[in-house]
């Protein structure tokens, strides 16, 4: 029998510098599949099974131009078994496979069912790395075997050292590892960011498929004018525009929020980097070639906030996420119940800050860090939602979202329904912060000033009271003790007051 090897590609693993792509190999098939499971497992955004399967066309195509010998399973083909497994078992048994091929899943839920068919197939199966990423869980948990707790900081310090990252010898360029305190101001009245990056294709035919498979999703599209970037020559394009128009400024504004301006500083990278179309490195790499040879213009700040992220939040949070799961995604430490309110999919509610963060997810499948930290999570925190239902809205909306990124932010850093795995406290604030790090509250029905009363701002009352409701909890918790501190200083009229206001608040929470 010749030898005949199926090598799997996953909509998330579209890198073209995989050394399964060296040079095409005679015996050596390629497939990728548009499947109703992976297109159905959350109702998710339009636009995000738009991206994936443009860009998996995009590459499958790319592979062909260069030779490669490539199957690609549209959702529409009668042949299509709509499932990862069920097709791979059909092709390896209908084409006399010898060897099934397969890129280690970023996703659990992904490697479970693949690991499942390996080991049942009748041909051989070899698991390969993805090569993407630049750290593994065994070197994330080398890193905390001597600590009682994770921490983020500690981890990127490792990582700069490991790939020379911004450094100096062995200490860190500019004496220190983190400028924070630099970054992180609100956009000034009448500052205009640059437009964000676009492209325009036309996904008519996919938009079409998917309403005549009856696929669900939530969000809109313009069909005659996709933006996202979906492949790498378009990624590469994003990364460039970054590095030249939105890194000057990008640590400077990274927390601000503002209507009329939706990415402002962002990069719009995450689909990109999720789809392994970029690679981190070379992410990081470009944004510190761009700092070197601005001659001062792009500071160390802007630049050290933006390699944070992607040496040190992202590789963190899959760290957690590898090492935690499966429990993970059942944890619910306030033990949360609440059903997450219907505006969440109309944006219809008269809290301006929701009001916008959540029509602009539903428009664009996307929300940046602090829109999904500090609005949106933050209320799901305050009010008590169940983690599942927000885990399922985030997993859906965003057209970044892959469980393995989307799971440690939400229920981990954003709902702390790990009880302190990812975080050392919760991420919650009254309205306070959202009026300092936007224009959204000038605009708003309620006043963020005030607690009471009709016109009182949700998230103040609210605050208050899920400090209270979690005294026991929360109240050693020393990051957290400042809010405490007050409370204990506030008269017992006033706290009934407060839990008073809240249950009012609770029991409308879909009028709100
Ligand atoms: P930029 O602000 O330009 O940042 C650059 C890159 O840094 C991002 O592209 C991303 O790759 C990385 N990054 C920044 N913050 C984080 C972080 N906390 N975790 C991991 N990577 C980070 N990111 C996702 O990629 N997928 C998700 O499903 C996702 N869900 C989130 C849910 C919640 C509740 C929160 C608070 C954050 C979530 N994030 C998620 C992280 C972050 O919000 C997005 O990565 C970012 O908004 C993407 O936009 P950007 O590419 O313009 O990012
Ligand atoms: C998100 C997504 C969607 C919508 N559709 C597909 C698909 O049809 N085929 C596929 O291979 N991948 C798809 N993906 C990505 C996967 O659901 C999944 O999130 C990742 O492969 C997990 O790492
Ligand atoms: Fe949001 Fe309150 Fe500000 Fe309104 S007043 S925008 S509800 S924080």
């Amino acid at each position: 029998m010749t030898d005949r090897t199926l090598r799997l590609i996953l909509g998330d693993q579209l890198s073209i510098d995989h050394s399964w792509f060296t040079q095409p190999t005679t015996g050596v098939d390629y497939v990728l599949m548009e499947v109703r499971s992976e297109a159905s497992y959350v109702p998710h955004h339009i636009q995000k099974i738009v991206a994936f399967f443009s860009a998996m066309r995009a590459f499958a195509a790319e592979l062909d131009a260069r030779g490669f010998s490539v199957r690609y399973i549209r959702l529409d083909d009668p042949a299509n078994r709509q499932s990862l497994a069920s097709n791979i078992e059909h092709l390896v048994s209908s084409t006399a496979y010898t060897r099934f091929e397969y890129q280690e899943p970023d996703e659990y839920r992904v490697a479970h069912e693949l690991d499942t068919l390996a080991s049942r197939l009748s041909c051989g199966a070899v698991k390969v790395s993805s090569e993407h990423f630049l750290t593994t869980p065994e070197f994330f948990q080398s890193v905390f075997k001597d600590h009682k707790r994770y921490v983020m900081e500690l981890f990127y310090r490792e990582v700069r050292k490991r790939y020379d990252l911004l450094m100096d010898g062995d200490k860190p360029l500019g004496d220190r590892w983190n400028f924070d305190a630099e970054n992180r101001k609100k956009l000034p009245t009448g500052h205009t960011p640059p437009k964000p990056i676009e492209f325009s294709r036309d996904v008519r035919d996919i938009v079409e498929m998917l309403r005549a498979q009856k696929i669900r999703s939530i969000g809109t599209v313009d069909p005659a004018r996709f933006t996202w970037p979906i492949t790498r020559a378009e990624s590469l394009q994003t990364l460039d525009y970054f590095c030249s128009a939105l890194l000057p400024l990008f640590g400077t504004y990274q927390d601000a929020m503002h209507t009329e301006h939706r990415f402002l500083y962002h990069s719009k990278l995450s689909f990109a980097l999720n789809t392994h179309l970029l690679s981190p490195l070379e992410v990081i790499h470009a944004a510190i070639k761009a700092f070197e040879g601005s001659k001062g213009e792009i500071s160390l700040a802007q630049v050290e906030g933006f390699v944070r992220q992607i040496a040190g939040w992202r590789e963190f949070m899959r760290g957690i996420y590898w090492t935690h799961m499966p429990d993970f995604k059942d944890l619910n430490f306030f033990q949360n119940t609440r059903p997450l309110p219907g505006y969440f999919w109309t944006g219809d509610t008269k809290m301006n800050c929701l009001k916008h963060a959540i029509t602009q997810s539903l428009e664009e499948g996307y929300a940046h860090h602090i829109q999904r930290l500090m609005v949106t999570g933050n209320f799901t925190l305050l009010a008590g939602i169940d983690p599942n239902a927000v885990d399922e809205w985030y997993l859906g909306i965003y057209i970044d979202a892959i469980e393995w990124v989307q799971l440690p932010n939400t229920r981990g850093m954003s709902q702390f329904a790990d009880g302190g795995i990812v975080g050392t406290k919760p991420y919650c604030s009254s309205g306070q912060y959202i009026n300092k790090m936007s224009n959204y509250c000038s605009k708003c029905f309620y006043n963020y000033k005030e607690k009471f009363g009709e016109r009182g701002c949700p998230f103040n009352t609210l605050y208050w009271d899920f400090l209270m409701r979690n005294k026991a909890l929360l109240e050693k918790n020393p990051r957290i003790g400042m809010g405490y501190q007050l409370l204990a200083k506030m008269s017992d009229q006033d706290k009934t007051r407060i839990a008073e206001k809240a249950r009012e608040v609770l029991e409308n929470i879909e009028d709100l």
